[in-house]
């Protein structure tokens, strides 16, 4: 996956939605930083070489939010 790589979320709709979307993407192994738009719903997250968006996609739904893929 490429970095910065873009991820449109749902369900989000406070801003501490967006501090947990953030803190779970953070603790995903090979992920440096992650800062979640609550007004685009998109999370924009930097990796180092590979961070599977398999791994990416289940912290966010841990986390109690969805995943979009973009198409
Ligand atoms: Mo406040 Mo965001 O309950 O789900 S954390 S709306």
């Amino acid at each position: 996956v490429p970095s910065p790589l873009q991820l449109p979320i749902s369900g989000m709709t406070c801003a501490s939605c967006v501090k947990r979307v953030e803190k779970a993407l953070r603790q995903v192994p090979g992920v440096d930083e992650a800062t979640v738009n609550l007004a685009t719903e998109t999370a924009t997250v930097q990796a180092q070489g590979q961070a599977p968006l398999k791994a990416l996609r289940a912290a966010v739904e841990k986390a109690g939010f969805s995943l979009r893929e973009k198409s």
